[in-house]
């Protein structure tokens, strides 16, 4: 542990259930944030709703825990304010390209600095298993009782087309990798997506621990992540998908670099004061 980490470690009573790919997904988070020798109250987690949603409250930092989609908007709200933070969303597949769907794009298009981690089981887990966006054509829940007949949803392949400048795949089933690529996720400047691979063991019983370790395979050595027409064949490959960094550029700048209020000041904005009246005035001012 580098010397001024904190340890996020919590003792918190986790309700996942015994055998969920979220417990290797907890250790590999806890590990990056440790190595990479983050302080207390420099890290805050922002999540949903979901089972995935769930991991800001068994990690011992600041959290925003809010509505079930939408913890995009809220972490770009709070890299906007501080940009000196690190912040790192994390939830399901349901939550971030189903209900939070809309709020992916337009953070891919705005590009804030975050971490964002999705917990890839192919299924909606908390409800207890009805298909996620992302759920595989012809599986059977108790809602789609003769298969999902929707194309699934590609994240990969749509955040290299918003050319998101850090695009990997991680499989819970790999701790060591997942850090190695959370920890990179974190240090990118701008926005970075992790799909991580996990199984959900009592309500998706097609993609299965086996199953994923059977339909994965990782990027050779010498893979060359800069190039986004190669990611993005790469991230059309599914039979077996790539595992591992599938592109990263540090071309784009972060959205809260933009903002109007840091072209001359460069404080955070939540350590300046504001003077009220003053602003009330160059608003009517303008009226
Ligand atoms: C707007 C809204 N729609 C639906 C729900 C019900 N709901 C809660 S969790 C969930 C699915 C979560 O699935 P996912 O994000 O994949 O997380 P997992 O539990 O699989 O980790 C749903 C549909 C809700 N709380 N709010
Ligand atoms: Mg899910």
């Amino acid at each position: 542990m580098a010397t001024n980490a904190f340890d996020f470690e919590s003792k918190p009573d986790i309700s996942w259930c015994p055998g969920c790919g979220d417990f290797a997904i907890r250790r590999s988070l806890l590990a990056a944030l440790q190595e990479l020798g983050i302080p207390r109250g420099k890290l805050v987690m922002v999540s949903g709703i979901g089972q995935a949603a769930k991991m800001p409250q068994y990690v011992n930092s600041s959290f925003f825990n809010g509505l079930h989609g939408r913890a995009l908007p809220a972490a770009t709200a709070i890299k906007a304010v501080a940009p000196d933070l690190t912040v790192v969303a994390e939830g399901g597949d349901g939550d971030m390209y189903g209900e939070g769907g809309n709020h992916f794009l337009h953070a891919a298009r705005r590009n804030p600095d975050i971490a964002l981690f999705v917990h890839e089981n192919m299924v909606y887990g908390l409800t207890k298993g009805q298909a996620a966006p992302t759920s595989r054509v012809g599986m059977r829940t108790p809602v789609q009782v003769f298969g999902v007949t929707s194309e699934p949803l590609n994240p990969m392949a749509l955040a290299i087309a918003m050319n998101v400048g850090f695009v990997a795949r991680a499989f819970s089933g790999d701790i060591e990798g997942t850090t190695r690529i959370m920890k990179r996720a974190i240090l990118h400047r701008g926005f970075a997506l992790v799909d991580i691979f996990q199984p959900c063991v009592s309500f998706n019983k097609q993609n299965t621990l086996q199953w994923f370790k059977e339909n994965t395979y990782p990027l050779e050595e010498g893979y060359k992540a800069d190039d986004r027409a190669a990611a993005f064949a790469r991230a059309l490959e599914e039979k077996p998908f790539p595992l591992g960094v599938l592109y990263e550029s540090a071309e784009r700048q972060p959205f809260e670099e933009l903002l109007p209020a840091y072209r001359e000041d460069k404080r955070p904005l939540r350590e300046r004061a504001h003077d009220m009246a003053a602003l009330r005035a160059a608003v009517m001012a303008k009226a």
